[in-house]
C-alpha cells in the first residue's frame, strides 16, 4: 500500500517517527498493536464525538446487522436520519447521503454550477474539501501537511475554474467577483478551518461572505462535514446565524461508518436526480448500517448538556496548552470553539493558510513525538485540528496537560 496507509496524514510524514498502528479503540482511548493505550484527541478525525466504540451505537449495529449490511434500494433508515438532519441544519431542506465528505463537496459542486449556469467557484487557501480534482488547489489537510504542491494528474482545464482567495479576507472576494462577473457558481469554504490547523472566521467575514454571494448572484456553501454537529448541534451555521445556500456534511453523521451529505434549500436540491436532471449515484449510499450508526450518534448528542461538556472540557484543554505555552517560552497561539481545537507554535494571530505556515511545523513535530511518548495522540500535523468527545474526563485533560508541560519544557 502506498506509504503504507489508507491515507496519508496517517503516515506521520511530517512529524516524523513512525506512526502507532492501532488495535482497537473505546471511549477516550486508543490501544496499539503493542498493547500501549493513549488518550486519543483525533477521534478518527471526528466521526467519534460520542467516544469511540459507544456501547449504545454498537448495539444498535449488531441489531442492524441481523437484518443485512447493504439493500440497494429505500429503506425508512434513510428518512430517519434525513429528517434529523434536516431538523438540525438551518440550512437544508432536503440532503441527499452519499459515502464520505468528498463526494458531497465534488457533488454540491457540481450542483452549484448547474443551478446558476456558471462554471468558477471560490475556494480558501488551506482549505480541504476533500480529494476531489477541482478542489486540490492550495488545499489544506493531507496536501498541506505533505508540503504538495498542487497535486499531479488534475487536469488545467479542470483548476482554471477554481478561483482562490487568503480566508478572512473579504476583498480579496469582492475582487474575485468584480474581475468574473456572472462566471461565480458560488463560494465554499470551512465555516471554521480545521484543515489548516484550527481558524476561526474575523467577525464579519461569514455575513460578508453571505452578502457578497446575494448581490453577485452566487450561492453560498459551508463545508462542515467537520464543523457540521461539533461546532454546535446545527453546525457552524448555527453557532454564527448564517444561513448558507447549501451545506455538506460527513463524519460525525455517520458515526464512524462511511457516510457523506449534502443539502440545502429545496429549489436547489430539486435540481439532484432523479428529481431534477443533476445525476449523483452511489452502490451503498444510505446504507442501513451507516444510518444506524449515524442516528444513534446524533440522538446521543441531543442529550442536554452535550455541547456545554464539550465547550467546558475543550476551553480546559487549549487554555492550558496555551498557559503551559507561555509559562516554558514557547511561543503559541490557538484557540477552542466547543470540541474543537488547535495551537500554532507561533506568536500570531493566526487568521489565514500564509499565517500558519509560519508555524515551527519542526518544534510541532517535536512536541508530538514527546506527548505521543507520554500516552497522547495529537494529530500528526500542524495543519490539522483536535477534536474531544463526550468521553474526555477532566482527569484526561489535566493528565493531558501535565504531559504537555513535561514535553514544552524541553522542547
Ligand atoms: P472525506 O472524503 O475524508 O470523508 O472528507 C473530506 C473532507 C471534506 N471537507 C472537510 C472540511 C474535511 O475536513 C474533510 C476530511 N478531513 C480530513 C481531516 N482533515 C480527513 C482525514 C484524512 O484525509 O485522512
Amino acid at each position: 500500500m502506498p506509504g503504507g496507509v489508507s491515507s496519508p496524514v496517517r503516515a506521520f510524514k511530517s512529524v516524523g517517527g513512525q506512526p502507532i498502528v492501532f488495535d482497537h479503540v473505546k471511549g477516550a482511548y486508543v490501544w496499539d498493536v503493542d498493547g500501549n493505550q493513549y488518550i486519543d484527541y483525533v477521534g478518527t478525525w471526528g466521526p467519534a464525538i460520542c467516544g469511540h466504540a459507544h456501547p449504545e451505537v454498537i448495539a444498535a449495529l449488531q441489531a442492524a446487522l441481523e437484518k443485512g449490511t447493504s439493500f440497494g434500494a429505500p429503506c425508512a433508515l434513510e428518512n430517519v436520519l434525513a429528517e434529523m438532519v434536516i431538523a438540525a441544519v438551518p440550512s437544508i431542506e432536503m440532503v441527499r447521503f452519499v459515502n464520505s465528505g468528498t463526494e458531497a463537496c465534488m457533488a454540491v459542486l457540481r450542483l452549484i454550477r448547474a443551478f446558476t449556469k456558471r462554471e468558477k467557484v471560490i475556494k480558501f487557501e488551506g482549505c480541504y474539501h476533500g480529494h476531489a480534482d477541482m478542489f486540490l488547489v492550495k488545499a489544506g489537510s493531507g496536501v498541506a501537511t505533505l508540503g504538495l504542491p498542487d497535486s499531479p494528474g488534475v487536469p488545467k482545464s479542470v483548476t482554471s475554474n477554481t478561483l482562490t482567495a487568503p480566508y478572512n479576507d473579504l476583498e480579496a472576494v469582492k475582487a474575485l467577483f468584480e474581475e468574473n462577473p456572472e462566471e461565480i457558481a458560488g463560494v465554499i469554504l470551512e465555516p471554521v478551518v480545521g484543515n489548516a490547523g484550527f481558524i476561526t472566521p474575523d467577525a464579519g467575514f461569514l455575513e460578508g461572505l453571505r452578502e457578497l454571494t446575494q448581490e453577485y448572484g452566487a450561492l453560498l456553501v459551508f463545508d462542515e462535514v467537520m464543523t457540521g454537529f461539533r461546532i454546535a448541534y446545527g453546525g457552524a451555521q448555527e453557532k454564527f446565524g448564517i444561513t448558507p445556500d447549501l451545506t455538506t456534511l460527513g463524519k460525525i453523521i455517520g458515526g464512524g461508518l462511511p457516510v457523506g451529505a449534502y443539502g440545502g434549500r429545496r429549489d436547489i436540491m430539486s435540481m439532484v436526480a432523479p428529481a431534477g436532471p443533476m445525476y449523483q449515484a452511489g452502490t451503498l449510499s444510505g446504507n442501513p448500517l451507516a444510518m444506524t450508526a449515524g442516528i444513534k450518534t446524533l440522538e446521543l448528542l441531543q442529550k442536554p448538556g452535550t455541547y456545554e461538556y464539550l465547550d467546558k472540557i475543550t476551553k480546559q484543554l487549549a487554555d492550558g496548552l496555551l498557559a503551559i505555552a507561555k509559562e516554558t517560552d514557547n511561543e503559541a497561539c490557538g484557540g477552542q470553539i466547543s470540541a474543537m481545537f488547535g495551537m500554532f507554535f507561533c506568536p500570531g494571530p493566526v487568521h489565514n493558510y500564509e499565517d500558519a505556515k509560519k508555524a515551527d511545523t519542526n518544534k510541532f513535530g517535536r512536541f508530538h513525538r514527546g506527548m505521543l511518548e507520554r500516552g497522547i495522540y495529537l494529530a500528526p500535523s500542524q495543519f490539522e485540528a483536535g477534536f474531544t468527545s463526550c468521553a474526555h474526563t477532566e482527569a484526561d485533560i489535566e493528565k493531558t496537560l501535565q504531559a504537555a508541560r513535561d514535553v514544552m519544557s524541553s522542547l
